[in-house]
């Protein structure tokens, strides 16, 4: 059959690609203001295609996914198609552009998914491979690239991370009970897809109310993957936040920035900064801090998607100022009824602009997620 929609090749495209993206995934949140991309080459000598090279972005950001994939296929690149989830860079960094290496190793053929909005890089990437003769396909399983690029693709385009709010309902609708401390509201299997969440970002944000209320670590405990925490942000104007909270007991091993008003007492600032603290300072309007304005400082220092864990303040607050990007409510089984937080949202008030990307069931708990359409 010819190439095109539903062709074996075509078929066997989107299969790579898939294969090359859940590849990417390996190092999502720890390539720095890199996106973390996959490369896979693949060659057919008559006896079916085959893998012949691998590559992801470094931890880091370098070396590139494609220098990796190269170097692993050596001699094998020629004349072999390279399936790549972001378009091959344009630019000289360390190294020479990964749409040139493509070229000298050979490459016949290559499939993309994302095109880079990098100026550095959009549209240049693709127009090097094909002055050099290869043959270029462009935007295969380019939707779920981009929801797997999202964060990079925020940065990129808007200059500021994305944002996705997380949330845990209880059966009645609550995010948890007041003076209780942290209640348990989902189960154990889904706990630990929410260490995964957090894994794949840059930050976790809460405000100060969460924090006095629950002391929290908002650190990554899963085995294996005690060394892949993100930074923690608390949104705290008026520091508050206690030097004995577990957050600041962990500020020498896992960034933790507050964002407060330049204004706030500096003998408080000075005390925690001793235990390496970062402050970010913030604008104010009616008494709260300017979120779009600290989003906007937060991708200018290299973030690209941040986790917004609570409480219900906060996640009405970015809701309010229209700044969420993906929605994740999980529900659970517990009831809390009397002096319960109710939630902001739930599954029947997610905001008109949002589409229901899917449904996963982690034990009894039920987890929907949306994203904003673009
Ligand atoms: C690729 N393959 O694996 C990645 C790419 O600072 P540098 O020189 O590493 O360049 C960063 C840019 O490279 C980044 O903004 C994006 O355009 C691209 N990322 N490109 O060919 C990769 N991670
Ligand atoms: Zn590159």
């Amino acid at each position: 059959m010819a190439a095109g929609e539903g062709s074996v090749q075509d078929i066997l495209d989107r299969r790579y690609m898939a294969a090359a993206l859940r590849l990417s995934r390996r190092n999502l949140g720890r390539t720095g203001t890199n996106p973390s991309v996959g490369t896979l080459i693949v060659r057919d000598d008559g006896d079916g295609p085959m893998i012949v090279g691998r590559g992801v972005t470094a931890i880091g950001g370098r070396p590139h996914a494609e220098t990796e994939a190269l170097a692993e296929a050596g001699a094998l690149a020629r004349a072999a198609t390279a399936y790549v989830t972001l378009e091959p860079c344009a630019h000289h960094g360390r190294t020479p552009p990964c749409a040139n290496a493509l070229v000298a190793a050979g490459v016949s053929r290559v499939v993309g998914a994302a095109s880079d909005p990098d100026p550095r890089v959009s549209g240049k990437g693709y127009a090097i491979l094909r002055a050099a003769g290869v043959e270029v396909v462009e935007g295969v399983l380019a939707a779920e690239t981009a929801d797997q690029m999202a964060g990079y693709m925020s940065r990129s385009l808007r200059k500021r991370p994305e944002i996705v709010l997380k949330l845990a309902l209880s059966c009645d609708g609550m995010i948890g009970r007041r003076g209780a401390g942290q209640v348990s509201i989902t189960g154990e299997i889904a706990r630990r897809e929410v260490q995964l969440m957090r894994v794949e970002a840059d930050a976790i944000l809460v405000g100060i109310g969460t924090v006095l209320e629950d002391d929290p670590a908002l650190t990554v405990r899963s085995p294996g993957l005690e060394s892949r925490s993100p930074a923690r942000i608390v949104l705290d104007r008026q520091i508050r936040l206690p030097e004995t909270s577990k957050l600041v007991a962990g500020a020498d091993r896992v960034p933790l920035y507050v964002a407060a008003c330049a204004e706030a007492d500096t003998a408080r600032r000075a005390a925690l900064e001793r235990y390496g603290v970062r402050f970010i300072g913030t604008e104010t309007v009616d008494g709260h801090i300017a979120l779009p304005e600290l989003m906007e400082d937060l991708g200018a220092i290299g973030m690209a998607s941040v986790l917004v864990e609570g409480g219900a303040d906060v996640a009405r607050a970015f809701l309010e100022d229209g700044l969420v990007d993906r929605i994740v409510l999980f529900r659970g089984t517990v009831e809390i009824g009397e002096g319960g937080v109710a939630s902001p949202i739930d599954e029947r008030s997610i905001p008109d602009g949002f589409r229901h990307v899917r449904t996963m069931q982690f034990a009894d708990d039920v987890c929907n997620e949306w994203t904003r359409e673009a």
